[in-house]
């Protein structure tokens, strides 16, 4: 077996020099974290005859990915494969059963305004097409969750989110709010309606898709952090079911029971949805 080499002695010995095992300074946990990636990146240019020229190929499409990390992190599925971890481990130890959890992505931005009672998330005068959201958050046994807080975030009708918007000032929260709940746990908000994300044209993440044979579609969505005291904060979002990339986000994000469908009435968008917290 080629991948024997990696386990031979010398590439063991550069393998504790090279992530600075052997030393005695540094971070123990970052050092043998580092170890299993060097090992993972030898095994992998020795399994695939990596040769220099495809290595300095890989450092300059890395190069030019940083500013997409959080992009191609979703992108590979290792966001999603965080969801899947917790899941297990929730079920090896009794738990969930609450709303699913879903990723939060890159384009989650702190200090939205907050606000309180029938709210509008959009600063936007332009967007026609209308999203009225409502539901409520409750708890295991059906109770309504007092003292919520609901962060929404989603992008506008072209796709394009406040904070990231190649194309046009946007106000810096857009589509952005933290809202207040109250002891019913009901919320109720107008937005404008989303459509899907497209990852920018060209970029590294772009680039990479297209090489595998995929594209970097989601379909339209709004995110959601919920907190409440007393009950475990639910990472999640809400996928329009109706959309041509609701079975095939490039984001893994699409989940079961996260896909409801908007019932569309001229430029209006209804969607009732309401999640179970878990308890803390
Ligand atoms: C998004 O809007 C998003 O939610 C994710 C997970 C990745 C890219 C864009
Ligand atoms: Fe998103």
């Amino acid at each position: 077996m080629k991948e024997d080499f990696v386990s031979t002695a010398p590439i063991q010995t550069l393998l504790d020099k090279a992530s600075g095992l052997t030393e005695t300074g540094g971070d123990p946990r970052l050092k043998a974290i580092m170890r299993d990636l060097i090992e993972a990146a030898m095994t992998v240019i020795v399994r695939h005859d990596v040769n220099e020229s495809e290595l300095w190929q890989a450092v300059s499409f890395l190069q030019d990915g940083v500013g997409e990390f959080g992009l191609l992190m979703p992108g590979i599925g290792l966001e999603h494969f965080m969801d899947l971890l917790m899941d297990a481990r929730d079920a090896e130890q009794g738990r969930g059963g609450g709303t699913p959890r879903t990723i939060e992505g890159p384009l989650y931005v702190e200090g939205a305004p907050l606000v309180e009672g029938d709210v509008t998330l959009t600063d936007d005068p332009d967007d026609t097409d209308t999203l009225y959201m409502t539901g409520e958050i409750k708890g295991p046994d059906g109770e309504p969750v007092s003292g919520a807080t609901l962060h929404v975030w989603h992008a506008d009708s072209r796709g394009f989110y406040s904070h990231f918007d190649p194309t046009r000032e946007q106000t810096p929260f857009n589509n952005r709010r933290r809202i207040k709940l109250g002891a019913d746990g009901a919320y109720s908000f107008r937005s404008k309606a989303p459509n899907g994300y497209s990852v920018p044209p060209g970029g590294a993440t772009d680039r990479l898709m297209q090489a595998l044979g995929r594209h970097g579609n989601r379909p339209a969505h709004v995110h959601f952090f919920i907190e409440a005291p007393g009950y475990r904060t639910l990472t999640t979002q809400i996928n329009f079911g109706d959309d041509p990339f609701a079975a095939d986000d490039f984001a893994f994000g699409t989940r079961e029971g996260l896909l409801p469908v908007p019932n569309r009435q001229g430029d209006s968008v209804f969607i009732a949805f309401d999640f179970t917290l878990e308890k803390a």
